[in-house]
């Protein structure tokens, strides 16, 4: 059964993307998060309301990675933090319209952000897209963080067209990527394709 966590996919603050957006959102990207690393809030913030007002018609959710304050600014469906970004209670207290999600790497962390609304796992394969990320874990260890976490566990870290399959019985809600669809020549069929790999 298909879910608001079932595809994810992260883009930076650039409108050239918006097309790929779109398509991706056709062929069954589920939730936009806007990841931004590097340009001035101001050019974020402007772009990200186009993104917001392109994802919302679309018909999938928007979140803001890493920044509370601004999601709340942008309207976003949710907000998703690190290990090292303010603790989820304060998240929670300072924006209790969003919906949060949050990072892990193995089960003790997983365990530390239970109270998320999801808790993403990984990397699980190696990723062309962080350069700080930690050891890929491979599929048993996601395994055991969405048997055990009593919370939607978004795997993310190199997933792709040729290894979705393998996800199909780890008891995930759903992924999130950045290459598989952004680097595909046709984002549409991309996200369609990881939809169909998934079994989501
Ligand atoms: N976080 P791609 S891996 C943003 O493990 C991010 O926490 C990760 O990009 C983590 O789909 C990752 O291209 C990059 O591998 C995901």
């Amino acid at each position: 059964m298909s879910s608001m966590w079932a595809l994810q996919l992260l883009v930076p603050a650039d409108r050239t993307c918006f097309p790929q957006v779109e398509a991706a959102i056709r062929g069954g990207v589920t939730l936009v998060q806007l990841r931004e690393k590097n340009r001035p809030d101001l050019e974020t913030y402007r772009v990200g309301r186009e993104l917001r007002d392109l994802v919302r018609r679309s018909g999938a959710a928007f979140f803001v990675n890493d920044r509370p304050d601004l999601a709340l600014a942008l309207e976003a469906d949710g907000v998703h933090v690190g290990q090292d970004d303010l603790p989820l209670e304060v998240v929670r207290h300072i924006a209790p319209g969003l919906l949060i999600g949050a990072s892990s790497h193995d089960l003790e962390s997983a365990r530390r952000v239970q109270a998320a609304d999801y808790v993403a796992f990984g990397p699980v394969f190696p990723t062309p897209s962080k350069d700080d990320a930690e050891t890929p874990t491979g599929v048993p260890p996601l395994r055991r963080v969405a048997a055990e976490i009593a919370r939607p566990v978004v795997a993310i870290g190199g997933i792709g067209l040729g290894n979705a399959a393998e996800l199909r019985t780890a008891g995930i809600a759903g992924v999130a990527v950045i290459s598989a669809i952004l680097n595909a020549s046709d984002p549409e069929a991309a996200a369609r394709g990881l939809r169909g790999g998934l079994g989501l």
